[in-house]
């Protein structure tokens, strides 16, 4: 009977999903439509997702059952193969992440076989749950006593995973088995924690965002208040039993104040990344604008004083995240991709709390540079670190022991189509500029919108409105993106040295330019809508000259290039294998030149700069004339590992040669 009701619960919050009225959220502004709803038809986005699909997924499967004993931590605890645990205590999670993607991938295009792998995993997942709903390999193959006893452990951070993939897969497929497995884990946890029960504090937050999923797809207030409570048990002193030593620096899992009081970003990146994503969740069904207050404060911190041009954040690699305010080196940078999938996941929610542009231009900042970045061109090499200059050491990989990132960047481009709109009972929102088709519900009808761009490449936004029923009027409302008005960066670390041109946008609506009007960020055209209006928005995409703010000690004198919302670098294969060497004058004039042979297709920067040479006796260096070419950021290391530079030297006596 219960899970009757669970299923008619469920398939309505389906219905209503599809009709963009899901949840009854107190605080937020809007609601993203979900990337099911989205049909990408994008020439830069569409091969990548069909990318992950290809290769990423596939590369994940091996690597999870094959090449590793991930799959295999399963199969032993539900005594279908002998020997003992292998791998790292959070190895499961790898197997959940995988799976999301696996799900998402199926969304945009079912694959029978791909669907059967799933179900195999799942089967083995079921398997290995113990019968109190326990589900932990690591723990049920080391010493089931010892479970929930040490909050560094990560039991929780696997099971927020396992729940995300259950949605997904739910979402996706229709089928409950895992969520069913994460529920009953879930029960498990609220027995033994919650108030009047044992305190929990978690050492890497990831449950509280995914326990607002399930709350999500069941409506059941169980969830939200558990991850609730988890969230109102960090600052007091409750952490105990925490074995490793960053752990015991409460700054390191965020545990020095009350989520509610945040002012400043600290500690390990992902683990903030996530817990604000889950504080932003709660706080937009719970009402509680503490959070949202405390949030707001906390991103400022990050973009003003803590963030890198390239949206990646956590510059220190001893603890993974962030050390002192405008600490920002390049080379050393740490820019794990899961923190920029992060801040992905943290913007989104921000901006469907307050309905600010500002966070999706962050958002695209982080996701275009340094998410993308993580990911090679070919679908099955990853970066785990993101920096921002290399001396020609770093390399993408096949593989980590630790390998949250690949599957990571694979869940997030799989589903990039929940990033592109959103709506509210009566606008629609324009948030990131890629080819798709969706239809939206509003109160006054039901909308048909189609989007054509070339976006990162050109400027020029195309949408097609189509209303499908006579007589409505609402608002589209598209994003007049920071780097367009001026701003590099949403904060004040980054400014453009150049000024930024007069007709930096224009809009047209049926051919007819429009004035103007801003809110929040975003272009209004409010009309009564008929059948084919169409809406363009002309960006100005110039290139543009970054600066840092003087506290970035490593950026004093140099520059970066940015055009539209790409930050670019410079490679050794380019400039005879040496880019450290290279000088760019602010007065040499760059221009872009689209080369289609190049890195998949990319639109290169180049101008005659400078660069420092060995006299041709060998003996002495001598400055000459040199032509740069800049590529992409997040197209770097696809020709081996060589020489790159983002930020580069203005003058001659800032150039340090490796
Ligand atoms: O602890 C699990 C994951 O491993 C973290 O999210 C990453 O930063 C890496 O430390
Ligand atoms: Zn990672």
């Amino acid at each position: 009977m219960k899970n009757l009701l669970c299923y008619s619960l469920l398939s309505l919050s389906a219905l209503f999903n599809h009709l963009n009225l899901a949840g009854q959220t107190k605080l937020a502004k809007l609601s993203p439509v979900k990337f099911s709803e989205v049909q990408i038809t994008d020439a830069f986005w569409k091969p990548r997702i069909d990318k992950i699909a290809s290769v990423t997924v596939p590369v994940c499967i091996q690597q999870t059952e094959v090449k590793t004993g991930r799959i295999r931590n399963f199969e032993r605890v539900a005594g279908t193969r002998d020997g003992k645990f292998e791998g790292i205590f959070y190895d499961d999670s790898d197997v959940y992440k995988a799976l999301e993607a696996m799900a998402y991938a199926l969304k945009n295009k079912p694959d029978p076989q791909l669907e059967a792998k799933c179900d195999e995993w799942i089967d083995k997942i079921a398997a290995a749950q113990q019968k109190d709903g326990y589900i932990n390999t690591y723990y049920t193959l080391t010493g089931i006593d010892k479970r929930w006893t040490d909050m560094s452990m990560h039991e929780d951070y696997n099971t927020g995973h396992l729940l995300e993939a259950a949605v997904a897969y739910y979402n996706s497929t229709g089928k409950r088995k895992l969520l069913d497995v994460g529920i009953r884990m879930v029960e498990h946890m609220i027995g033994l924690f919650g108030p009047g029960k044992r305190h929990w504090v978690t050492g890497h937050q990831e449950l509280e965002l995914a326990l607002v999923k399930v709350y999500q797809v069941s409506k059941d207030q169980r969830f939200l208040d558990f991850s609730h409570w988890l969230l109102e048990e960090r600052g007091h002193g409750y952490a105990h039993g925490y074995t490793w030593s960053e752990w015991k620096d409460t700054a390191y899992a965020q545990d020095v104040k009350p989520v509610s009081q945040t002012t400043q970003i600290t500690g390990h990146a992902v683990r903030a990344m996530y817990l604000y994503t889950g504080a932003a969740d709660v706080a937009t069904y719970t009402g509680d604008e503490t959070y949202l207050k405390a949030m707001s404060t906390v991103w400022d911190d990050v973009v003003e004083r803590n963030m890198y041009i390239t949206g990646g954040i956590g510059s220190s690699g001893s603890n993974e995240g962030f050390s002192n305010d405008y600490d920002l080196p390049n080379e050393k940078a740490y820019c794990e991709t899961c923190a920029s999938v992060g801040m992905v996941f943290w913007n989104q929610r921000m901006n469907r709390l307050t309905g600010q542009s500002k966070f999706i231009d962050v958002l695209e900042k982080s996701l275009y540079n340094g998410a993308l970045d993580g990911l090679s061109l070919s679908g099955d090499r990853f970066f785990y670190g993101n920096p921002l200059a290399s001396s020609g050491t770093h390399s993408r990989r096949e593989w980590f022991g630790t390998a949250c990132c690949p599957s990571n960047i694979a869940r997030l481009i799989a589903s990039l189509g929940d990033y592109i709109y959103a709506a509210d009972a009566q606008s629609i929102y324009v948030n990131l500029f890629v080819g798709s088709n969706t239809k939206i519900g509003l109160s006054t009808g039901a909308v048909n919108i189609k989007q054509e761009t070339e976006y990162p490449w050109k400027g020029l936004i195309k949408i097609q409105v189509d209303p499908q029923t006579t007589g409505q009027q609402f608002a589209l409302k598209i994003r007049l993106p920071g780097w367009a008005k001026g701003n590099p960066g949403a904060g004040s670390l980054y400014k453009f040295l150049d000024a930024t041109p007069v007709n930096f946008a224009t809009l047209r609506v049926n051919g007819q330019n429009q004035n103007l009007r801003l809110e929040e960020g975003y272009l209004i055209v409010e009309r009564t809508w008929k059948p084919g209006d169409v809406v363009e928005l002309d960006l100005a995409m110039p290139i543009r000259r970054v600066i840092a703010r003087d506290e970035v000690k490593e950026n004093l004198n140099r520059v970066a290039f940015q055009r539209g919302p790409l930050v670019y670098c410079v490679e050794g294969v380019d400039h005879k294998g040496s880019a450290w060497n290279l000088i760019v004058p602010d007065q040499v004039k760059f221009t872009p030149e689209w080369r289609p042979e190049l890195l998949g297709g990319v639109m290169t920067l180049t101008g005659t700069g400078m660069a420092i040479v060995p006299t041709a006796d060998g003996v002495g260096a001598q400055t000459i004339k040199q032509k740069i070419t800049a590529v992409p950021y997040f197209s770097w290391c696809n020709r081996g590992s060589n020489q790159m530079l983002v930020w580069l030297p203005r003058k001659v006596k800032e150039v340090k040669i490796p």
